[in-house]
């Protein structure tokens, strides 16, 4: 049996009793038709070492300019754990704001795998890519590569072959890719944000009056094409 057993993928981190099956498996069609949801991270927050504080109040401002325009669609912002100072950041601004908190709220989860470990149905997800779109590199750009499988590299191809800062490509998955049959996944929408990382192309220097109007830009392209995949 499965007793004392704590099983891996799927169920990391949680123990199974005896009798008591693996949650594994596709998503039921009941969790397909739930409310559309993109589930995005914090564009350029980590290895782009853009101010925490400044992103903080531009996704808030983002948030509130698109939720109202995008019906019973919701916007969830991820992070890989509790600790995560920009999800703190935007909890304490976006309190201040009159946002329903139905539409908009802040997600403990790996991106690529919010419905079989956290239970959340996502059909969108945003990437924090590279210029280049290319897979691998490391932050949630490989982890979303890499959970998609090969068929995702062929189909950002057929989009588009490079990012400018500010831009979004909206990139349907094929129905074989795990991020689609696992958890529910139709679309990925690759964003470019501004870079203030001297290791990485198109390092702004710090300039943050170019920086913030390039993460306005990415935001909003990042949810137009969310709402252009709604409609
Ligand atoms: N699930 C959820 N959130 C994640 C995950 C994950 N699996 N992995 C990271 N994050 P980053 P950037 C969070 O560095 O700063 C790449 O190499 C992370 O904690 O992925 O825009 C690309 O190829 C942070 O809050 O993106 C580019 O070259 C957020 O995702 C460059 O990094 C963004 O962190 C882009 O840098």
């Amino acid at each position: 049996g499965l007793k004392g057993v704590v099983s891996v993928s799927a169920n990391a981190g949680k123990e199974l009793t005896e009798g008591e099956e693996p949650v594994v498996g596709s998503v039921d069609s009941d969790s397909l038709n739930e409310t559309p949801t993109l589930a995005f991270p914090s564009l350029s927050t980590s290895d782009f070492q853009f101010n925490h504080e400044k992103a903080s109040e531009i996704i808030v401002e983002k948030v509130e300019e698109f939720v109202d325009k995008i019906g019973n669609a919701r916007l969830v912002l991820v992070d890989m754990t509790h600790r995560s100072k920009i999800l703190s950041l935007v909890r304490a601004n976006a309190s201040k704001k009159n946002i329903d908190s139905s539409k908009f709220f802040t997600f403990v989860g790996d991106i690529t795998q919010l419905y079989s470990q956290g239970g959340l149905c996502c059909n969108v997800i945003a990437n924090a890519a590279n210029w280049r779109l290319k897979p691998g590199g490391g932050g949630v750009n490989a982890a979303i590569f890499s959970a998609a499988g090969p068929t995702l590299d062929a189909a950002t191809k057929e989009q588009a072959k490079s990012l400018r800062p500010g831009n979004a490509v909206v990139v349907p998955l094929a129905s074989t890719s795990p991020l689609f049959s696992r958890e529910g996944v139709t679309h990925v929408i690759h964003v470019l944000g501004p870079n203030m990382n001297p290791q990485r192309p198109n390092c702004l220097d710090n300039d943050y009056i170019t920086g913030c109007k390039i993460l306005r830009e990415a935001y909003t392209s990042l949810f137009e094409g969310f709402a252009s995949i709604v409609k």
